[in-house]
């Protein structure tokens, strides 16, 4: 353990002042030398077999306070600056967030870092070290506007390493440099984020938002997270930047393993590499390539790279599984297309079905076939995704290879989600049950026997009064609206996907609305909270986008409805605003059209936090609602089972809900009333009400009316305090399961078998 006195005089050295005397800034800069030098005197031992996650994205957040919090510093830290008159919150605004994620795959990425130190397994993550990150989302006329999302200063976790490695691509060859992050495990070890980047990198090619020459790859390889793809030349880019990371990945792999005496025969013995979703999925031709390049001929690489290889799948979303059309390929990459083709060919000497091809018919590749065929593990990351992998979406593949496929309900970790922000809560359960529950979350089951018991239960409220007293405060500061935390907080944040179905919820708020001005008082007032960014070429996504903005600006400045029913749609929602938003909450929004959510980790986030969860029967909600019991979650909608029937009918008909239903229709034809238009733009409104009268893919029409009455019996449950209470604390104690230290023993236990 490290004496408080020992910190004070290293931060006062550090800084060459007196803390007192000392900037935010000087003492954030001092926070992070000091910490980088911690971390480094625990990094973890080599053991001879590594983990590799490799990932497009790593959404890891702010890393002060976390890290802090894993080295077993932050209280004293905090208690040394407040003594000195400083503020440790406001040190932690000093800090950029780091803009390496989009949503859900990039945040699992983090937290399983964060478990895989914390449980001191050998085990980094490779990525790409994206300047601007995915973007930084602003609202202008009620619409998203795009700017870049610039993140790297001059002192910053990144540590620069004189390893680089070659790529080469069609023509040209660049050098990988590879930067670290340290990554701090609880009382633990720690291990490393590699991140690599090209020096020629030129951030002053982007103008006009964030528009730039899409062919300069020297400049602008990794300038962004998922350029637009809109083009023939963003996609390339996205192959480009896959193709970098990957080959980098490899070579670094490799080199790591012959460090360690390995014989390239035995590495799956040295490495097993994870493959989050199939943006990384090329590392297979590239690994098979490297191996057959140092000596080893094409059928021994084959099966040394399936055996080293494990691939997770996301999504069922037809649209989000990648595929490239074989002359992309060889226009980025040609010395995989030939590999690929041996691939290809071995699968089609086996299999007759084309629906396992690895190039189909219109010489396209299909990236997460390459995964099945060439890794020994595929997962599903919730219960009812796997049992939909395995019995409809890849149903070809679990009858050639049942054995692959396995379950890994996804995980959250505590840490961050919890000890670092919900301190209250956090402190208030170790008062009760003891801290324990910081490293074996199931636990947090011990507070169970606090049921019934009024003074804990008063005192949840209480803690939960005072996060959404603080969500206020800076919801006013940074937004300038003005809500009461005496009124329920119903959160929805995630990212915008018509799947998610936020324009359900923006429905029911219309309705709720108009039976306002109706004269219809509700049970109790209510916050409805968005946050979401909307994937700069998906049109209707931001047309929702634009409904929620026109819909705060009208219902918040109406004085006959603002009284019992506000909107708030949250700026650039992030990692830093979802710790902000989650404490606060009191029903979690967990909506999407059943059997399209592959698990979801927000709803995790949210019930340990005490919030109760109003959603489908979808993802890891199912697995929520086995744990919490039909008392302590509302559920509702069509089943997994009822959709997938539907598509597969194709007898959902929107129209007829919409002419059916006067609800529906009321709520519908709000979207393009005149009080709307006054507010809006009609182009935007209008494309979005055709789209749910005339198509609505994710059946938003079909669920309105079992997600109104739950929403309402959610409302009125909450009148009862102590009631709500009970199902808080219910929440928080069944959490356990959730945490992705137990993912991560899965993981180890089924797939890696690290030591
Ligand atoms: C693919 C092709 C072209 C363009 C973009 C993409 C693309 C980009 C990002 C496809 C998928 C993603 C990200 C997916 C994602 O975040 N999935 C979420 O993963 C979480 C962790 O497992 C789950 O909890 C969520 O349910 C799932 O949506």
């Amino acid at each position: 353990m490290y004496q408080a006195k020992q910190l004070q005089e290293t931060l006062t050295e550090l800084l060459g002042k007196e803390i007192a005397q000392a900037s935010n800034e000087e003492i954030y800069d001092a926070l992070l030398s000091m910490v980088q030098e911690m971390a480094a005197q625990k990094e973890s031992a080599e053991s001879k077999k590594k983990l590799y996650y490799i990932s497009a994205e790593f959404l890891i957040g702010k890393l002060l306070s976390n890290n802090m919090i894993n080295l077993g510093i932050y209280k004293d830290i905090k208690e040394i600056l407040a003594a000195n008159g400083k503020n440790l919150t406001d040190i932690e605004e000093v800090e950029p967030e780091p803009s390496l994620g989009n949503g859900g795959l990039g945040r699992l990425a983090a937290c399983f870092l964060d478990s895989i130190a914390t449980l001191g397994l050998s085990g980094d993550g490779i990525g790409l070290n994206y300047h601007l990150g995915l973007f930084k989302q602003e609202f202008e006329n009620h619409l998203q506007k795009e700017t870049p999302n610039p993140w790297i200063k001059e002192k910053s976790w990144l540590q620069r390493t004189d390893v680089v490695y070659p790529v080469s691509f069609n023509g040209f060859d660049v050098k990988a440099r590879m930067y670290d992050v340290e990554v701090t495990g609880y009382n633990n070890q720690t291990n490393k984020l590699h991140l690599f980047d090209i020096d020629s990198v030129d951030e002053s090619i982007v103008e006009d938002g964030i528009q730039f020459n899409k062919e300069d790859i020297k400049k602008n390889l990794t300038l962004f997270l998922y350029p637009d793809d809109g083009d023939e030349n963003g996609r390339l880019l996205r192959i480009y930047q896959q193709y970098f990371m990957v080959s980098s990945g490899a070579q670094l792999i490799l080199d790591e393993c012959v460090a360690k005496g390995c014989s390239l025969y035995d590495l799956p013995d040295y490495a097993v590499i994870q493959i989050n979703d199939t943006h990384p999925t090329m590392v297979i031709p590239e690994l098979i390539r490297l191996l057959v390049e140092r000596g080893m001929d094409m059928d021994a690489a084959i099966d040394v790279t399936a055996r080293t290889c494990a691939y997770t799948n996301h999504t069922i979303l037809a649209e989000a599984l990648e595929k490239w059309p074989v002359t992309y390929l060889k226009k980025v990459v040609p010395q995989l297309v030939p590999i690929i083709e041996v691939l290809d060919d071995k699968v089609r000497r086996k299999y007759e079905d084309e629906s396992v091809a690895i190039i189909d018919r219109y010489d396209t590749v299909h990236m997460a076939h390459i995964d099945i065929h060439y890794g020994f593990s595929v997962n599903g990351v919730a219960a009812l995704h796997t049992e939909i992998l395995k019995n409809s979406e890849l149903n070809n593949f679990y009858r050639i290879y049942p054995e692959k496929f396995n379950n890994k309900t996804n995980g959250i970790t505590f840490r961050r989600w919890l000890l670092h922000c919900n301190p209250m809560l956090s402190d208030y359960i170790e008062s009760l049950i003891g801290d324990s529950f910081k490293k074996d979350a199931s636990e947090l089951s011990k507070l169970l026997q606090y049921k019934d018991d009024d003074a804990v239960l008063t005192k949840l409220m209480e803690i939960k009064h005072r996060n959404k007293e603080n969500l206020c405060a800076y919801l006013k500061e940074t937004q300038n609206v003005t809500i009461s935390p005496d009124t329920i907080f119903d959160i929805q944040v995630k990212r915008l996907h018509e799947y998610k179905r936020q324009q359900l919820n923006a429905l029911y708020i219309i309705d709720k609305y108009l039976e306002i001005k109706a004269g219809k008082i509700p049970a109790a007032p209510v916050t409805a909270i968005f946050g979401a960014k909307a994937a700069p070429a998906y049109t209707i996504a931001k047309d929702i986008i634009h409904l929620i903005l026109c819909l705060q600006e009208i219902i918040n400045n109406d004085p006959e409805a603002n009284k019992y029913l506000r909107v708030v749609m949250v700026e650039n929602y992030n990692v830093t605003k979802a710790e902000k938003l989650i404490p606060a909450c009191d029903i979690s929004e967990q909506i999407s059209l059943a059997s399209k959510e592959a698990s979801g980790t927000g709803n995790m986030k949210f019930m340990l936090n005490g919030a109760v969860t109003l959603g489908t029967e979808d993802g890891a909600n199912v697995e929520i609602h086995q744990e919490v019991g039909d008392d302590n979650i509302f559920v509702f909608g069509a089943s997994s089972g009822e959709v997938i029937e539907h598509y597969a009918k194709g007898d959902y008909v929107a129209r007829n809900y919409y002419e059916n239903n006067p609800a529906i229709r009321a709520a519908i034809d709000f979207i393009t009333s005149d009080i709307m238009l006054q507010v809006g733009q009609k182009e935007h409104l209008e494309r979005l009400k055709n789209e749910l009268i005339n198509k609505d893919w994710f059946m938003t029409l079909l669920d309105f009316d079992s997600y109104k009455k739950a929403k309402e019996q959610a409302l009125t449950a909450y009148t009862d305090q102590k009631e709500w209470a009970k199902k808080a604390l219910v929440n928080i104690a069944k959490a356990g399961f959730f945490s992705s230290d137990r993912t991560i023993e899965e993981y180890n236990r089924d797939i890696w078998h690290l030591a």
